[in-house]
């Protein structure tokens, strides 16, 4: 472990390559990787990327990355697929799309298969965003397919987030998922060569008005894009950046916040099914016939998660004094 840090340190990109593989594994030992790597630098931008399937996610990405590069900055991108386990469609396109920066070692790019959670982030998400802070990049994408829970997530892991509409198949605001609006800091209206980006994004605007706000309340700004010829893309990456400004250090905390919000809950929840499915039927009849109510199986089942967690972190504090 210690010469993992120290290659780590030294900015390997095998060590990060390791140290990413490590919790994505959810070994025992990642907690203590992620606990030795919590002191060091964590300047990263985390933009979150997320929008409908084929909105055009990777292609922004990908013009994103060379407009960042043309700044000397690093950039890391996780692009998360939700979707089945088995379709790795969209990761294989993504390879293709980012394909141009394969070479260029101010870019890293990773993807990682959701494998069922809930339609959420990976479990390992925010672990490996941390990493790759920790690594030293100046910015951090997260791309993630619009499905189930994942837009929501998103919006609690990342700094600011970019949701990707398009006019493609007359899309319409009145159509979309509740909360949606409410998630985006910034509107990308990408495929903007398409008939109706102009109405989309009056839509968009009316839309916004109906969002709760007051005079500090930020306005989401509303770009048009289109990815494929890189136009609006130098607009796209200066709205994040106002909105990095409106935020200011004490916004950028209450973000940082609210993920280590979603990061305790979702530690808490995979904790507490790992032991549920151990006597899962049981469990679930005894509440179904009444015998135990929802609550005292709760209770049960954190005070099991309770007497795990002991035996656990006393030999995680022993392995750091080491
Ligand atoms: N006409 C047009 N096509 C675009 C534009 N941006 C992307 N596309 C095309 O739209 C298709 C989907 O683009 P992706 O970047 O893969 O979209 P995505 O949102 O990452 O897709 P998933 O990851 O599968 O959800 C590709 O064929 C792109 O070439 C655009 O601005 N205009
Ligand atoms: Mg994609």
């Amino acid at each position: 472990m210690q010469d993992l840090l120290k290659k780590f340190q030294a900015g390997d990109e095998r060590a990060l390559a390791r140290a990413i593989t490590l919790v994505e594994s959810g070994n025992p030992r990642s907690d203590e990787l992620l606990a030795a790597l919590r002191g060091l630098s964590r300047s990263a931008v985390v933009i979150g990327m997320t929008g409908a399937p084929g909105a055009g996610k990777s292609t922004l990405t990908d013009q994103l990355i060379a407009v960042c590069r043309a700044r000397n900055e690093r950039v890391a991108v996780l692009a998360i697929d939700p979707s089945s386990p088995f379709s790795g469609g969209a990761i294989l396109g993504d390879r293709i799309r980012m394909g141009r920066h394969y070479q260029d070692r101010g870019v890293f790019v990773r993807s990682m298969a959701t494998r069922g959670a809930l339609g959420g982030l990976a479990k390992a998400t925010v672990g490996v965003l941390s990493i790759l802070e920790a690594f030293g990049f100046d910015r951090v994408i997260l791309e993630t397919v619009g499905v189930g829970q994942s837009e929501i997530d998103i919006a609690r892991v990342a700094d600011h987030t970019v949701l990707v509409l398009t006019p493609a198949g007359g899309d319409s605001v009145q159509a979309f998922k509740a909360g949606i609006m409410e998630i985006a800091d910034v509107f990308a209206v990408n495929k903007a060569d398409i008939p109706g980006a102009d109405r989309l994004v009056r839509e968009i605007q009316a839309a916004l008005e109906f969002n709760p706000h007051d005079e500090f309340s930020w306005w989401a700004k509303i770009v048009q894009t289109i990815a494929s010829t890189g136009q609006g893309i130098p607009e796209l990456l200066e709205a994040i950046d106002a909105h990095r400004l409106h935020l200011g250090e004490a916004g950028l905390q209450t973000r940082r916040l609210e993920r280590a919000r979603f990061e305790i809950i979702n530690a808490i929840n995979d904790e507490v099914r790992g032991i549920m499915k151990q006597s899962e039927l049981e469990l679930l009849m005894r509440v179904q016939s009444g015998e135990s109510t929802a609550n005292m199986v709760a209770r049960e089942l954190i005070a099991a998660a309770l007497e795990k967690e002991t035996s656990y972190s006393t030999i995680r504090v022993h392995n750091l004094d080491e």
